[in-house]
């Protein structure tokens, strides 16, 4: 019995030095393994998940359109020449203000009919202010994105007083039916309501880019995609040169629109602004908006929807700001540095049109002429 036994524990002690020399290599193994990956991580590149995503990506970029302009002549821009001294024509945020000389418009005109772009002018005419569309839309068959497809949309309370024009091919004159307000206040702030409410139901599927101006306007110069970009503003051709100071924003507090006296780039006006139909829709949005806020509390910005955005466009930094040049008015004379009157103020007979607001305007007037010396 004695060798049986003998054998037996041998066996056993053969059996746990096998285990034990089984376990030694499997963690030695884990071992190894953990500190490979932990110095080297790089190494996970060549898993074969993380390999498979990089096909992926390859693949879209090697898919994308290949926009490429046709070989053209026109004289090569000089980094130590700028085109122009006398204006400044670019913000410290980088966004480029659009003055004839600072472009060249064979090279915007090649890159826009690329990408087909299509562009909504938007303008309202409301009660008496129809009297203003002949001229605005014949001047801007003339001048306004000669060459690029537009549609023309007129708000308006009075369908039957639309003048029949006949538009260039590429071009669509769309009338929009809308309620009017009794304060002419309202007819002007309510534009941002309109705007927004249309951006989202129609223009959204219909344009790329808005570009929203008053109607009693007209346009003497050309006027092109040079002004398109996400969101642009226009300085104010009565306050181009003023001190923040004198800048006629909203100062009460308690209004939504209200900018503090050490703050606010520009003067904006209220009457031409634009950007892609997104960047249009958060603009009107947030102009609306505020003005609902106000009125809830009983108060309306001075100069109603100009100062709500103004106050938008302090902390929503325009991506482009159009000069003077794209909104005159010729009772101000001429300028050296203005070299174009893209667009001016048609002159308005204030009794015949809105007598209710020579008050108003009469302020305004007085401003303007401080500005002017
Ligand atoms: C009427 C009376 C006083 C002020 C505005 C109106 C008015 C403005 C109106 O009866 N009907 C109308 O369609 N409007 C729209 O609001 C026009 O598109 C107009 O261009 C815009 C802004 O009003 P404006 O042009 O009189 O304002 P200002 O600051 O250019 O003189
Ligand atoms: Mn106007």
């Amino acid at each position: 019995m004695q060798p049986e036994k003998n054998e037996k524990s041998s066996t056993r002690k053969c059996f746990c030095v096998l285990i034990y020399l089984v376990l030694l290599s499997l963690a030695s193994f884990c071992w190894i393994n953990l500190k490979r990956s932990r110095w080297h991580p790089q190494l996970t590149i060549c898993d074969p998940q993380t390999k498979a995503q990089t096909d992926v990506s390859v693949s879209r970029l090697e898919h994308l359109p290949i926009a490429s302009l046709e070989s053209m002549l026109y004289e090569k821009p000089n980094a130590l020449k700028p085109p122009r001294t006398d204006v400044l024509m670019l913000t410290p945020w980088l966004a480029p203000i659009i003055w004839e000389g600072g472009f060249n418009i064979d090279i915007l005109n090649a890159q826009f009919h690329q990408r087909n772009v299509h562009v909504g002018l938007t303008v309202f005419a409301i009660k008496k202010y129809t009297v203003f569309l002949q001229i605005f839309i014949e001047t801007a068959e003339k001048f306004f994105m000669v060459g690029h497809k537009v549609n023309y949309y007129v708000f308006t309370d009075r369908i039957k007083d639309i003048p029949n024009i006949t538009v260039a091919e590429g071009r669509q004159l769309v009338v929009l039916e809308v309620p009017s307000y009794q304060r002419w206040q309202d007819v002007s702030m309510r534009r941002m309501e309109m705007i927004r409410d249309h951006s989202q139901q129609r223009f959204i599927n219909e344009v790329d880019y808005l570009v929203c101006v008053d109607v009693d306007m007209k346009f003497s110069d050309y006027v092109g995609v040079e002004i398109l970009t996400d969101v642009f503003g226009t300085l104010h051709p009565g306050f181009y040169g003023s001190s923040r100071e004198h800048f006629t924003f909203e100062r009460r507090k308690q209004s939504t629109a209200c900018i503090p006296p050490d703050e606010g780039d520009f003067y904006y006006a209220g009457g031409y602004f634009g950007g892609t139909v997104e960047e249009v829709f958060k603009l009107t949005n947030f102009c609306h908006n505020a003005m609902m806020t106000d009125k809830a509390n009983h108060i309306e910005a001075i100069w109603h929807d100009e100062s709500y955005l103004n106050k938008y466009f302090l902390y929503h930094k325009p991506t482009k700001i159009l000069s003077p040049e794209y909104l005159w008015d010729n009772n101000f004379g001429g300028r050296d540095f203005l070299k174009k009157r893209r667009f001016v103020a048609v002159p308005k007979n204030h009794n015949a049109i809105r007598n209710r607001r020579a008050l108003n305007d009469y302020s305004r007037l007085r401003a303007k002429l401080k500005f002017l010396g």
